[in-house]
């Protein structure tokens, strides 16, 4: 092999947990804290990298450490194919190597990965309708949005604060007709021929007619496409028979196996591409080759999340020259002096983020912040927030029996 070879020497596993805002979504609210899993390596000449994930994903990446210790961080192929686990899980671990690996060779991750197509990456205001958060914790909009002039004002302190033109409505909670207004308020107040693009995003829980009803009510504003209306590709296909608005997906396409039906049947045509889901940064690039080849579009799919899953869709974006729409981002959310990256949270600016110079993936990690962060989650279970719930659906059962359940009450699909 010639070089000398690089070894990982140290793997450290941190859950954490971060602060989430009582943010609605098709199956209820989020609970009063997200957790993520934290994957830091050191090689035995000096090179750490980390890695971020979602939360439960420790004990897949523990299962992996016999031979995670020991290996060349370079040698990615090998890994990959040595990973025992789900694309979740292997994700931190990836982003970690290429970390370590692209820091050894002095290049921020992006280049180290065949060049970067782009020195800054766009990204999507990632609204909500939501309750007011107990403790005004957030970084931004942390008073209630609980109808369209509510959500318009959400939509006006992001496009203030951070310069976002592209704006996403996570529909799905209230009943259609109240996310169709929404969708006309924001295209008022937001013009298209500002610069302005508006998407919307019920998580599947429409109907083919409902989801019909909804694209013919909503074409007259020019969406920038119509994501996970309703359930299947084949349904979504359906619905394409009736609208030109473009259809996206993290749903029904979301992973390898789904390429070839989609292909077949054509229901999807934009890919909510996500270094999480898909199995890592190059598997990101893989997903745009992908849609070079079938004609389709590309945008990022996002999660709450801390600096260091921010650092790493920013590289994969940078790498990726197929990315054709604004990624979208839940890092807005993470409060300001909640993250772990030393120096504070990445940055906004006019709406795009910078890719870092600095060798690697360009954040380090602060070990107190770390140490506070996991900390947090061993103070007891997040809060689900069901009586909020409650005051506005009284009715309302948990699906699965448990008050003290995740995302209560976990509505059913399709709603409507
Ligand atoms: O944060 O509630 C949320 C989102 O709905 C998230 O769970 C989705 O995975 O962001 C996501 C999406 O685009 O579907
Ligand atoms: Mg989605």
């Amino acid at each position: 092999m010639g070089q000398p070879q690089m070894k990982i020497s140290k793997l450290i596993v941190t859950p954490v947990a971060t602060h989430d805002q009582p943010l609605l979504n098709s199956t209820g609210v989020h609970e009063s804290y997200r957790e993520r899993t934290i994957v830091q390596i050191e090689t035995s000449d000096g090179y750490t990298g980390v890695g971020e994930t979602h939360g439960g994903k420790a004990s897949e990446v523990e299962a992996n450490r016999d031979w995670i210790v020991g290996h060349d961080p370079r040698q990615m192929t090998k890994a990959r194919l040595l990973w025992k686990g789900t694309p979740q899980g292997w994700s931190p671990v990836e982003t970690a190597m290429l970390d370590a690996a692209a820091k050894e060779a002095g290049m921020p991750v992006c280049d180290y990965i065949g060049g970067r197509a782009r020195d800054k990456v766009e990204w999507a205001a990632y609204l909500f309708y939501k309750f007011a958060d107990e403790n005004s914790q957030g970084e931004i909009a942390n008073g209630e949005a609980l109808d369209p002039e509510g959500f318009v004002k959400q939509a006006e302190e992001f496009v203030e604060r951070y310069g976002f033109k592209a704006l996403k409505i996570k529909g799905g909670f209230f009943e259609p007709d109240i996310d169709i207004e929404t969708f006309r308020l924001l295209r008022k107040r937001f013009p298209k021929q500002d610069g302005y693009e508006i998407r919307i995003d019920p998580n599947a829980v429409w109907t083919i007619e409902t989801s019909i009803r909804v694209a013919k009510a909503i074409e007259e504003y020019e969406p920038q496409y119509l994501e996970d209306p309703t359930d299947s590709i084949a349904d979504h296909a359906e619905l394409k028979k009736h609208t030109d608005i473009p259809t996206a997906s993290n749903m029904c396409v979301s992973a390898f196996s789904h390429v070839k039906p989609n292909a077949q049947l054509g229901g999807i045509d934009v890919i909510l591409g996500d270094h999480h889901h898909w199995g890592g940064i190059l598997a990101y690039k893989e997903t745009g080759v992908l849609c070079r080849v079938m004609g389709w579009g590309l945008s990022g799919h996002s999660n709450n999340s801390l600096g260091v899953s921010q650092a790493a869709m920013l590289h994969a974006c940078a790498a990726t020259p197929e990315l054709n729409f604004q990624a979208d981002t839940h890092y807005p959310w993470t409060d300001t002096d909640g993250d772990i990256i030393k120096g504070g949270k990445l940055q906004f600016k006019d709406g795009f983020m910078e890719v870092p110079d600095a060798p690697g993936l360009g954040v380090e990690i602060d070990e107190d912040a770390l140490a506070e962060r996991a900390e947090a989650l061993k103070m007891g279970p997040p809060s689900n927030r069901s009586e909020m719930i409650l005051s506005l659906d009284p009715k309302a059962k948990p699906r699965d029996g448990s008050w003290t359940g995740f995302n209560f009450p976990n509505y059913s699909k399709p709603r409507w």
